[in-house]
């Protein structure tokens, strides 16, 4: 587990802007399966007290559950899936990753595009996450600047196991809240959008 921590940090600490490529290969040494016994391995308070719950300590969050179906009138590869996110912050910055298992058949090779969203993770309603947690506009900037830098983008293709892994950093800590990792039908296109709304993790730190 502590190579796994030592690599998060690497990634982190690496140049200003680490290529998605770069970072992607610094957890592809760490292996798909050690991410997820990392999450695991999280301090005991953390599960204790159920999915949605942080440590609370030294900027280091973890949240798992089964994901909120934002589309139970319809099936979709997502039904039934698990996520985990692991959010670090250190001297302003941020790296996530997003862990999703259990994806259907169907979605294997799919890319769901999957942001961080303002609002809440409610079962049936998508529109209850809000819009996209925006740094720019938390800076009062008009009209917001839209991109993996200012906003929080884990897109993530599904592998043949059902599973699937993304990592971002951006140069900003998210203000603390009630919040959604949401999970749309598509992958992120340049201006942000990714399709329906199909699923959420919920995650709240404060
Ligand atoms: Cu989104």
């Amino acid at each position: 587990m502590s190579n796994a921590h030592r690599d998060t940090h690497a990634s982190t600490s690496a140049a200003a802007k680490p290529s998605r490529g770069a970072v992607l290969a610094a957890v592809g040494a760490v292996g798909l399966v050690s991410v997820a016994a990392l999450a695991t391995a999280a301090p005991a308070q953390a599960q204790a007290t159920g999915p949605a719950k942080s440590t609370g300590s030294q900027g280091v969050h973890l949240f798992q559950g089964p994901l909120r179906d934002l589309q139970p009138a319809t099936s979709d590869p997502l039904d039934g899936a698990q996520a985990r996110l692991l959010f670090v912050s250190h001297r302003g910055s941020s790296t996530f990753v997003l862990v999703v298992s259990g994806v259907g058949r169907d979605g294997v090779g799919h890319t769901y595009g999957a942001h961080l969203h303002t609002g809440a993770c409610v079962a049936g309603n998508g529109a209850a996450a809000g819009p996209h947690y925006n740094q720019s506009t938390v800076n009062g900037v008009v009209p917001p600047v839209v991109n993996d830098q200012t906003e929080v983008w884990l897109d993530v293709t599904v592998g043949p196991g059902g599973n699937a892994v993304a990592v971002a950093r951006v140069p900003f800590v998210p203000s603390p809240g009630d919040r959604a990792v949401v999970l749309h039908a598509e992958h992120t296109d340049d201006h942000g959008t990714a399709g329906a709304r199909l699923a959420c993790l919920p995650v709240r730190w404060s």
